[in-house]
């Protein structure tokens, strides 16, 4: 049941679907304190465990932190932050009395999950319009899934993007993206895409393509195709000012640009130099913007991702002139310890301020609103721009789309990847953890940046990250400017990589199923092991393994030079095991915990007895993939199988959905 409690006057953010009475009366569970803006409080007792707040750092059991929701360009993703990307405002609190709860509120939110207090749940807010949700239901996986019907449909990507991708910052030519496909090809491990990051563009202008670094794109793209590659270009927030460039000529002339107070347009220095953010919260600048994405479509494209719009701000014009004033005042003078750190953190501190989001203006469909009220909305509807003008000029095609920033809703449109990892051993833990958590949010296409973004990656680490990021449904490694190369091809003995990513192939027939039926019936695909073991108080605090699908559960090495490693088996299941020689073995592990063995050429996950999971033969890429001669893993006698085109939109055609039996078994 879903009760529904109004407090002031919501913005309307569109991120549910159902229009619900509010309730009048007190709201359950929480002490509700409207003195000074709003909190919200709960006591929790001793082992309950809070899930939720879909992207965000830490435990899959959210607490002893304290969490933000507002949406920020945060390249560090330690355990001292408070926010990354996405604002996704879902608890789950499993406690005696279970219940979800959902604030739907657009701007900063603060989470003291018993960090101030060890038993106190604070929510606390500067203002107290919104709505909030309270779920209650028979357990966890059903309050997910009334939550879940209550934002509405996930995204649904092409099955070709349950392929591997390869991405870098940046293949600044045509000659470069041949030269990585044709070494995946000449080691023959698997490869669906080539991402195209910002050095594609001329100037860093949104859809434009350099002509000097991409001679005949059009043709190019095709070219790619042909080989089985898709081009996924990135698109950029800002707007790059510069006379004569048409979107800037245009959202000038019609006003579809964020302003000041006063309506004179707001300047941020980004990638491109200056530029105006497109106003996303206007629904005619949305259909302009989203408009564009046509220019590259044309050329061949199927797919994007939208990147840069938390909005992240270098500077404003502003903000640097204030600071050049600052820094000024220091000069001459003997400068102690204190001011010293104060002058050096004067640019520090231009980029992404809230002095900067607090002079952003927007025109929501004739309402004026200032961004820092409305701040968590920015890049969840610039990626609704782009996914309803997508579906215009393909309304029978499925594109990829996917984003940094995001809000729950912006789950109907697209799915996200988790932004600027580090190549750390920690970060193949903190992307398993954020799985589950952005799955209760409706996000269902998730991946993080295989093999790290920031700093070196090394040959293990992109290995034994392979080993879960298989599982993820956006496998993509992606790494930044100046980090050492990190494409499989780059290290020695290429067959291990193989053998990892052919293995992803081998598993598309159950991912690309699983994926659809949680997509379809508002389920997840990743969840804790708490969510189908309820009963089982160990299972219950395991914070390195997951639950892939109705069947699987995997436990990936995250740590240096190890051996193996300790995994929890809450029943009797089936292990898999990759073997060096790219075969799989299966054999009976017995409930209870085990230090399993797993070299770094090898790859083992558990299959739930009972349970199948069908796997098809490894091909270079998704379109030469033969899923018609399936072969079983596990020992369960018939699966739940779903299946289409992977590219037309008829998902709920139940032709696409039929029990097939385990032949070895049945
Ligand atoms: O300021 O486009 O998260 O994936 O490679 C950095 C360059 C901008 C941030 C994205 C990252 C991308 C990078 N972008």
């Amino acid at each position: 049941m879903i009760s529904k409690f109004t407090f002031g006057t919501p913005f309307n953010t569109q991120s549910v679907v159902k229009e619900l009475c509010p309730i009048d009366g007190e709201m359950p569970f929480f002490e509700v304190d409207t003195t000074n803006g709003i909190s919200f409080t709960y006591t929790m007792e001793k082992n309950d465990i809070v899930y939720g707040l879909g992207e965000a750092v830490r435990g899959i059991n959210k607490r002893g932190w304290i969490y933000e929701s507002y949406c920020f360009d945060q390249p560090f993703h330690t355990e001292d932050k408070y926010s990354l990307y996405g604002a996704h405002n879902f608890l789950l609190i499993d406690a005696k009395e279970m219940f979800g709860v959902y604030f739907d509120y657009p701007t900063r939110m603060k989470f003291d999950i018993g960090c101030t207090h060890t038993e106190k749940l604070l929510v606390t807010a500067q203002t107290k319009d919104m709505d909030v949700y309270i779920i209650t239901g028979t357990d966890k996986k059903d309050i997910v899934k009334q939550f879940r019907q209550l934002i509405g449909k996930s995204y649904i990507p092409p099955r070709w993007a349950f392929g591997y991708q390869q991405s870098r910052w940046s293949y600044a030519t045509s000659k470069e993206v041949e030269n990585i496909v044709e070494n995946y090809q000449n080691n023959q491990i698997p490869l669906d895409a080539v991402y195209l990051d910002i050095d594609y563009m001329d100037a860093y202008k949104d859809f434009t393509v350099s002509d000097e670094r991409f001679p005949d794109f059009k043709n190019f793209v095709s070219k790619m195709k042909s080989k089985g590659i898709r081009l996924v270009p990135i698109i950029d927030a800002g707007v790059k000012i510069e006379d004569g460039y048409s979107i800037y000529e245009e959202g000038k002339q019609n006003g579809y640009f964020c302003t000041n107070e006063d309506g004179s347009l707001f300047v941020a220095g980004v990638w491109p130099g200056k530029t105006h953010f497109p106003d996303f919260l206007n629904s005619d600048a949305r259909k302009w913007f989203g408009s564009k994405y046509k220019i590259l479509t044309d050329m061949g494209i199927e797919g994007f991702w939208n990147d840069m719009n938390e909005p992240a701000i270098f500077y404003s014009e502003q903000g640097l002139n204030n600071a050049f004033d600052r820094i000024k005042s220091f000069e001459n003078k003997e400068l102690d310890v204190s001011s010293f750190f104060e002058a050096r953190d004067i640019f520090n501190n231009v980029a992404n301020s809230d002095e900067d989001y607090a002079r952003i203006y927007h025109n929501a469909d004739g309402q004026k609103v200032c961004h820092k009220d409305v701040h968590n909305l920015f890049g969840y509807n610039m990626t609704k721009s782009a996914g309803e003008a997508l579906d215009t000029i393909e309304p029978n095609k499925r594109m990829l789309l996917f984003s940094r920033s995001s809000y729950i809703g912006m789950h109907r449109y697209s799915g996200i990847w988790t932004g600027d990892n580090h190549s750390w051993w920690s970060h193949i833990l903190n992307n398993l953890r954020m799985m589950p958590s952005l799955n209760m949010c409706g996000f269902l296409y998730i991946g993080a940046d295989i093999g790290g973004f920031n700093s070196h990656c090394t040959r293990d680490l992109v290995l034994r990250w392979l080993s879960l990021g298989i599982f993820t449904p956006l496998m993509r490694n992606h790494s930044a400017a100046g980090t050492r190369d990190q494409e499989c091809f780059r290290f020695e003995n290429t067959q291990d990589f193989k053998n990892i990513i052919d293995l992803r192939y081998r598993l598309i027939p159950y991912i690309y199923s699983e994926f659809m039926k949680c997509a379809i019936d508002d389920d997840m695909y990743f969840r804790p092991l708490s969510f189908d073991y309820p009963t089982d108080h160990i299972a219950s605090s395991v914070e390195d393994q997951l639950m892939v699908g109705e069947s699987i559960m995997i436990a990936p090495v995250y740590t240096q030079n190890a051996l193996g490693r300790y995994v929890y088996i809450p029943k009797n299941m089936m292990q898999v095991r990759l073997t060096d020689n790219g075969m799989l073995t299966q054999s009976l592990i017995e409930k209870g915990h085990h230090f399993i063995e797993i070299p770094l050429n090898e790859l083992v996950f558990f299959i739930k007895d009972g349970y199948t999971v069908p796997i098809c033969k490894p091909a270079q890429n998704t379109d030469l993939l033969d899923t018609s001669d399936l072969e079983f893993l596990g020992n369960g006698t018939e699966y739940e199988m779903y299946s289409d085109d992977g590219l037309s939109k008829d998902y709920n055609n139940p032709a696409n959905r039929r029990m097939i039996k385990n032949e070895q078994r049945a």
